[in-house]
């Protein structure tokens, strides 16, 4: 019977990729567990008093999240009782993150979408995943950028997790593909 070399080959390569997923699910499990729900109240938490939160240097993703997630708020609304008006809406800042982008304005300085919506669902329906880079370990600021905020009803909770550094995954899948491309010419008994 003729020598299988085609088999022996998958039978080696086999543990080299389990090994490198499990690498991977490891990397990726430990990153993601530094997930944190914040809810802005509108009302309380301003630009003079935000809540801060000591982050490590990342790349951090930030889900809106509502009620039925584990939120305390779904949207806000700048006039309160407004029956068109409710807006998903906020701010952050830090060392690393420039939040006044419109200086001399409070409303344009939140990031979002401004929009205006019939309901606080409708709003949280449509509000975009936003993302943001620290450099360094720093306070980072979450808050409603405002100049009346008594008028305000509701808040904003978002999902803050620290996402996997691309580069190091990319290295990663270079890697593997390294060690495939290398056990397939060895068991091929081909050089170079
Ligand atoms: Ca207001």
């Amino acid at each position: 019977m003729k020598p299988t070399g085609k088999d022996t080959h998958k039978m080696n390569t086999v543990p080299t990729v389990i090994v490198a997923l499990l690498v991977m699910t490891l990397a990726y499990s430990h990153t993601a567990s530094a997930s944190i729900i914040i809810n802005i109240n509108s009302e309380l938490n301003t630009i003079a008093d935000p809540i801060v939160v000591n982050l490590e240097a990342g790349d951090y993703r930030v889900l809106p999240i509502g009620v039925t997630d584990g939120g305390l708020y779904n949207a806000l609304n700048p006039w309160g009782d407004e029956p068109n008006g409710w807006f998903h809406v906020y701010s952050i800042s830090s060392a690393s993150i420039d939040a006044n982008q419109f200086p001399g304005t409070f409303w344009e300085n939140n990031r979002g979408v401004f929009q205006n919506y019939r309901t606080d669902l409708i709003a949280l329906a449509n509000a975009p995943i936003e993302y943001f880079t620290l450099l360094s370990n720093e306070d980072v600021s979450f808050y409603i950028a405002d100049g009346t905020y008594s008028d305000n009803a509701g808040g904003i909770s978002i999902d803050v997790t620290v996402v996997p550094v691309p580069s190091s995954v990319v290295l990663l899948l270079s890697g593997m593909g390294l060690l495939l491309r290398q056990k397939f010419f060895s068991d091929k008994g081909i050089t170079g």
